[in-house]
């Protein structure tokens, strides 16, 4: 056989391998192979059964994800495992790496699943929108109990190889030649009777206890069903397989996957998927770039943006110095970072043990001569460009041969590069708040930054799981910089007639866990203040919060009050008189604001800079510009990010609302900007420029 599913028999027993790099996706060709290999082995009387594996570090990782919206080409996925079921003769699945969506819909039509130590098993489909439809919530109940199978294909989550042993999934670990397990396996099997298979078993959803348990662990995921549509559609089809035979709950769960694949929401996570993968492809880098060795870090600050970068790198097991002025910023520090993990042992997400390993890999010491020796220097100290610029200048001798790298969130990187000697080993390295936690990294490719160095942070990025993105030097790089126009836009609204509530439940609504100014309150006005103070920028609502001593959660006042044992914020009356005098004060007549208006007015001037920003060639593509928004500010995944969102909802749409208020509120900033115009005008997408610029 030629392609991508290779047949081979060896002692009897034929030998299946999937060849499809890179991930052994489950396309056209690896379908119809794998059904003729399966079919020729049942046919052939020299061959005893059957052992499927993959070549390469996956066993089988799903469904071929750009298939998905094409016309279907036979066979199905479904025709492939009811095939391997005819198979007269044992079928064992010997999975080394990850079997995955499809992939494990494949070995569940197997009669047993050996597992070496890397393999990981899992239903995904549910982070793309979709629920596994070739199977997974029929034979998974049957296999491991439906209460089990409906955790795994709801949450998504991938399973381990001994996990995966224990809870019935796969049949045994073998540790050593996987191949030769497998057939040992197949022996065995066929020296009796086969055990029924999948299809035709149903004692695990017989057994007694089986429904009420499932319905318990359905009613766990009561609030996601109602938010998640492909949730919902998991609960009911692996229900389904409690009162229809097989073949029924097959065509029920087909029909809930054809329905969920060609939902918005589904094409916007399935964006969110490539685009992730795509961002992690540095443009322009000269082929055969090696990053550089990191064995250690430095930090400089302790504050919360420097301890959270610290605790980014111990928890990744790399060992940092993390440098402060002086003795009592330091021990402060290194107590807040030590509560931090104290807290996650008392909430049982990190073990006593890892706790201690932690804060053993994170040194504290007073004075910038500590950056000596390491290979890579994080600065988070005060935003105050001059300040940035001292310190560059005196880490080019001190730390000679690091790579520099600020963690600024708006300043200029080219102008700390030109406070040393070696400008090309200096770029952005932007972390968000947590930064121990929250995913995204832009890193910042200042104009003479080295490929070498781009590379290291990138894939230093990547080993403290973070999503790094690769973005240019302007005020605020990408997501500060689209973020600012919004919070402007929050502010404009409130001073025409808004209230902070109106304006809150309007991104609410939208999919973000929270409003711009509930978030506001959270992180404290003054940081804002301080910064317009610094730069003359003007926030005439924000100002006067802040000079009435309504600093936010931290003074119990903010844009919202919040009286003791409150849970959230209430609204305000002091607050509400203070926007209707600015209003006065700017002689803006109040009026009556729609929640649509509300909403647009946020979104689409995000929008309107994120086509600049992709003018400019601060961001290489739009998926960036969308990672940023989900990785870093929470942009809601189905919506797939603010550059896909738009696209969804057609650029003429955004071109013309967005001139229709610039006309109406006198605002320039809302004007289309030209990039959006043109594509406006063309009938085009910013998903279409991407396979333009591909294609020069
Ligand atoms: C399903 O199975 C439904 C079945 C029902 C049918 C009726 N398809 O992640 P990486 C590409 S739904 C196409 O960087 P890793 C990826 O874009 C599916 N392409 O590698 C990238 O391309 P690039 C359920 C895919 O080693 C390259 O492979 N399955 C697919 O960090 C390498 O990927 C899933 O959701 C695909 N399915 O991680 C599993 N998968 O180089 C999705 C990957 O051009 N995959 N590519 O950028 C994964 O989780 C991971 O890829 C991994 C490997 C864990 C398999």
């Amino acid at each position: 056989m030629t392609g991508p599913v290779t047949y081979q028999v060896e002692d009897g027993i034929a030998v299946i391998m999937v060849e499809n790099p890179p991930v052994n996706a489950l396309s056209a060709a690896v379908r119809g192979g794998l059904k003729e290999a399966a079919e020729r082995a049942g046919a052939d009387p020299a061959v005893a059964g059957i052992v499927l594996g993959g070549r390469g570090s996956t066993f089988i990782a799903g469904a071929d994800i750009t298939e998905f919206g094409k016309p279907p080409v036979p066979p199905s996925l479904n025709e492939v495992i009811a095939a391997l079921e005819a198979c007269p003769k044992p079928v064992v699945a010997a999975i080394h790496g990850a079997a995955l969506g499809g992939g494990l819909e494949v070995a569940l039509g197997c009669d047993a699943r050996i597992v070496g130590p890397r393999a990981q098993l899992g239903l995904p489909e549910v982070k793309l929108g979709i629920l596994p439809g070739a199977g997974g919530t029929q034979r998974t109940p049957r296999l491991i109990g439906a209460d089990k199978a409906v955790a795994l294909a709801a949450s998504g989550d991938k399973v381990s190889a001994s996990d995966a042993v224990a809870m019935g999934l796969a049949d045994a670990l073998e540790e050593g030649d996987l191949i030769a397990a497998a057939k040992a396996k197949v022996r065995a099997l066929a020296a009796a009777p086969l055990p029924p298979r999948l299809n035709v078993r149903d004692d695990r959803l017989t057994a007694p206890g089986a429904r009420e348990a499932f319905e318990a662990a359905a009613q766990k995921l009561a609030k996601r069903a109602a938010e998640e549509p492909q949730v919902a559609a998991i609960v009911q089809s692996v229900r389904n397989a409690f009162e229809m035979p097989l073949e029924q709950g097959l065509a029920g769960e087909r029909a809930f996957f054809t329905q969920l694949r060609d939902d918005p929401r589904s094409l916007a996570l399935r964006h969110v998927f490539f685009a992730e993968r795509a961002a992690a492809h540095i443009p322009g880098l000269p082929r055969g770039t090696q990053p550089r060795k990191v064995a250690r870090v430095a930090v400089l600050g302790a504050g919360t943006m420097g301890g959270g970068i610290s605790m980014a790198f111990a928890n990744a097991g790399i060992p940092v110095t993390i440098i402060e002025t002086e003795t009592a910023a330091l021990e402060r520090g290194l107590k807040r970072i030590d509560g931090i993990y104290a807290t996650s042992v008392k909430r049982g997400s990190l073990s006593a043990e890892a706790h201690a390993k932690r804060m053993g890999l994170i040194e504290g010491k007073v004075g910038l001569e500590a950056a000596a020796g390491a290979d890579l220097v994080v600065e988070a100290v005060f935003e105050e460009l001059e300040l940035k610029k001292e310190i560059f200048g005196k880490l080019d001798s001190i730390a000679p041969g690091a790579i520099l790298a600020s963690n600024t969130s708006y300043l200029d990187i080219n102008a700390m590069a030109a406070a040393t000697s070696r400008p090309q080993d200096v770029l952005g390295m932007h972390f968000f708040s947590p930064a121990n936690v929250m995913k995204l990294l832009e890193v910042v490719r200042a104009e003479k930054t080295s490929p070498e160095a781009l590379a290291t942070a990138v894939e230093i990025g990547k080993k403290l799981a973070k999503v790094p993105v690769v973005v240019g030097v302007c005020h605020g790089f990408v997501g500060n910089r689209m973020l600012a126009r919004r919070t402007q836009q929050a502010e404009r609204l409130l001073q025409e007639g808004a209230t902070p509530a109106q304006v809150d439940k309007a991104l609410t609504d939208f999919g973000f866990r929270m409003g711009p100014f509930a978030m506001g309150d959270l992180a404290g006005l003054d940081i804002g203040w301080r910064i317009r103070k610094a730069t003359g920028g003007s926030a005439p609502v924000a100002d006067a919060l802040c000079e009435a001593g309504r600093l936010g959660q931290k003074t119990a006042k903010g844009y919202y009050d919040y009286p003791e044992g409150a849970r959230a914020g209430v609204e305000s009356a002091e607050v509400q008189g203070i926007i209707e005098g600015v209003s006065q004060k700017l002689g803006i007549q109040r009026r009556e604001i729609s929640q649509q208006e509300i909403a647009e007015r946020l979104i689409y001037p995000m929008i309107n800079e994120g086509a600049r920003i992709l003018e400019e060639g601060i961001a290489a593509r739009p998926g960036d510009i969308d990672v940023v928004w989900l990785y870093g500010y929470n942009w809601p995944a189905w919506r797939g990010g603010p550059m896909h969102h738009a696209d969804a909802l057609g650029l003429a749409h955004v071109a013309e609302r967005l001139a229709a208020y610039a006309a109406q509120t006198g605002d320039d900033s809302l004007k289309p900007a030209p990039l959006l115009s043109k594509l406006a005008a063309e009938g085009g997408s910013f998903a279409g420029l991407k396979a333009e610029a591909k294609a020069a």
